[in-house]
Formats: structure tokens, C-alpha cells, sequence
């Protein structure tokens, strides 16, 4: 095999969409699996069990089993024990836990609680299918995000999945933070992967609460500075986010939602920053002189990931501005 050692930094279905272009795009290329490492901070415990909604969105869609309608969670799902566990008033009445998908957190708490670490339990799941692609979580550690919301005149916290899918982000958020993370260290394989990589990808994934835990794992930003190219892809298409809250997420961190804005919340790496490069859509065009001028080199590319072959052209793109 010859080609590109690539990384993907990703979380989310955006993720997810992008990590199976970038799959096709290797293959084409016959360059090696790429290693994904994906976010952990949108993990959660519920009714005893261990919930992964990035590993597994991430994991479902490589392995083609994902529901490509909701974007998460298992095709063709039932929701017979979700049904028992309301009806004993356990986990959250406003959160769906689908059989199959049960099935996964089951499995992965127990084998946690036997003593694999999540690296050690996302290999044997990620062994169950033909990937393609190596998956890595961010951490070990349990870094879940908690969300800072204004409360009258204080504020209270939550974790991010309350106020995603029980608040549809509708509190105004003040901060996000990942306790722990500062003691927190990559995944075995993660700094090495991304050190030793040609290219690494940031996926058009929410660049607050899914780049952004990746990006605060100690170690991480040090790995990116050692990697030959770092590619950025934009979230924003028209001055809009495709799905999701990462318009609410920018404003709670002072970044306006366009993709010029973006790019330079990352930064270019010849200031300090980690952007060799920075995809945009053809809508954002007029925005490329704008991350010019941040010393980012702009790649004006179809963002649209509306099925497979459009998401692998669009890591064609990314891989030519490496
Ligand atoms: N999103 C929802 O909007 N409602 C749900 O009930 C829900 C359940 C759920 C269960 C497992 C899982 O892996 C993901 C789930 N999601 C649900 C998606 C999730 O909240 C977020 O979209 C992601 O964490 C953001 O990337």
C-alpha cells in the first residue's frame, strides 16, 4: 500500500458522514485505513450503562448499520426495553435507547467493568465488522462535557446530552467544560497516530463540543504541531451550521457562525495555530480571501455530504490541499 497516512479528528454524525469519504478516498488511492480519533466528551452513563453516541455513530456508519435517518443509533431499531425502563422510571424520559443499541452499551459497560480500558473495548467492537479504518477514542479518561447554562441571575450545569436532547440547546450556555481533562491523556495510538501522519483531517464536526475536547486532551495540539499537514472542513455551509447546535456552541465562545470565523478559532499553524488549510463550501466563497489573509491556505470545495460519493470527494479535496 502506498498513499497518505491519514487522521481524522471527528465526532458526530458530520463526522461520521466524512470518515466514510474519507474511507472511500483512500481506497481509491490504495493508501492505508485511516485512524479516526473520535470525541468521548458526548459520553454519559444512563440506567447503569456506558453510552459512547460519537463511537458509535462513527462505528454504525463505517460498519453500514447506522440510521441514516435520525443519525443516530442502530437501523431498523426497536424500542421494547426503552418502553420497560419508562414504564420503571429509569434513565431519561425524553432520551431514546433502542434495543439494538442496548445491545452495544451492554456489551461495552460490561466489558469495561471486567477492566478493559475504552481503547481495549472500541478494538474488540470495532473487530466485529470490516471497518476500514482504525478508531481510536480521544481518552481513556471520562471526560463527559458539561454544559453551563444561565439560570436567572446565576447559572446551573448539566451534562451536554440534557441539554441537547431535552433542551434542544435552548438554555443559553455559558461555558462548556470537560472535567478532568487537564489530567487527562490520549489514547494509546492517538498522539503517535497523529504525529506520524501525512495529513490530519478535521472533520466538519461541531468545532466546540466535538473538536473541541479532542483538541484539550493534553497532548494533542502538541502531536498536530509535529504532523506534516493539517487540514480543517468547514461546519458551516452559507453561513449556516448543517444540523445540530454548533451555531449556539460558536456564539458561547465569542466565534460568529461563518466559516471564516472558524477557520480562524483554529487557527493557522505559522501563527500558532493548526491550520495548514481550511475547506470551504462554494456558498462561503467569498469568504476565502478572509482565511487567506489568517495565513490559511482556502480549498473552495461541494460540502454537501448527500451520500457517499459526494462525502469521498469531498476528502479528495481535503487530501489535495495537504
Ligand atoms: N439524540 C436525540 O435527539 N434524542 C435521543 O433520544 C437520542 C438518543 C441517543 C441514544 C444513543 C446515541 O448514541 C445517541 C443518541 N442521540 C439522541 C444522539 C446524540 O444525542 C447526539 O446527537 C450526539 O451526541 C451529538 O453528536
Amino acid at each position: 500500500m502506498s498513499g497518505p497516512r491519514v487522521v481524522v479528528l471527528a465526532g458526530g454524525v458530520g463526522g461520521a458522514k466524512f470518515t466514510l469519504g474519507v474511507r472511500e478516498a483512500l481506497r481509491r488511492r490504495d493508501a492505508p485505513p485511516a485512524t479516526v480519533v473520535v470525541n468521548t466528551g458526548d459520553d454519559l452513563w444512563l440506567s447503569g450503562v456506558r453510552l459512547q453516541p460519537d463511537i458509535d455513530s462513527v462505528t454504525y456508519a463505517l460498519a453500514g448499520v447506522n440510521d441514516t435517518g435520525r443519525g443516530w443509533g442502530r437501523a431498523g431499531d426497536s424500542e421494547r426495553v426503552n418502553a420497560e425502563l419508562q414504564a420503571w422510571g429509569a434513565g431519561w424520559p425524553w432520551f431514546t435507547l433502542g434495543d439494538l443499541d442496548l445491545g452495544t452499551h451492554l456489551a461495552r459497560t460490561g466489558w469495561l467493568r471486567e477492566g478493559s480500558t475504552p481503547t481495549q473495548v472500541l478494538e474488540r467492537m470495532a473487530g466485529r465488522w470490516e471497518l476500514g479504518a482504525r478508531l481510536l477514542p480521544m481518552t481513556d479518561a471520562e471526560v463527559d462535557t458539561i454544559v453551563h447554562v444561565r439560570d436567572g441571575d446565576g447559572e446551573r450545569a448539566m451534562h451536554f446530552q440534557e441539554w441537547w436532547t431535552r433542551h434542544r440547546a435552548g438554555l443559553e450556555p455559558i461555558r462548556f467544560e470537560n472535567p478532568g481533562i487537564a489530567d487527562a491523556a490520549p489514547a494509546p495510538g492517538v498522539a503517535e497516530a497523529i504525529a506520524a501522519a501525512d495529513v490530519v483531517l478535521l472533520a466538519p464536526s461541531n468545532p466546540v463540543v466535538s473538536i473541541g475536547p479532542i483538541l484539550a486532551v493534553p497532548g494533542v495540539r502538541e502531536a498536530l504541531a509535529a504532523a506534516s499537514a493539517v487540514v480543517g472542513v468547514s461546519p458551516i455551509i452559507g453561513g449556516r451550521v448543517v444540523r445540530g447546535m454548533a451555531d449556539v456552541c460558536l456564539a458561547a465562545i465569542g466565534v460568529e457562525t461563518n466559516t471564516a470565523a472558524v477557520a480562524a478559532h483554529y487557527g493557522a499553524r505559522a501563527s500558532g495555530g493548526l491550520l495548514d488549510a481550511w475547506v470551504l463550501a462554494e456558498e462561503d466563497a467569498s469568504a476565502a480571501d478572509a482565511v487567506a489573509a489568517a495565513g490559511v491556505h482556502p480549498i473552495v470545495a461541494p460540502l454537501w455530504m448527500s451520500d457517499v460519493a459526494a462525502s469521498a470527494a469531498l476528502a479528495e479535496a481535503a487530501l489535495a490541499g495537504a
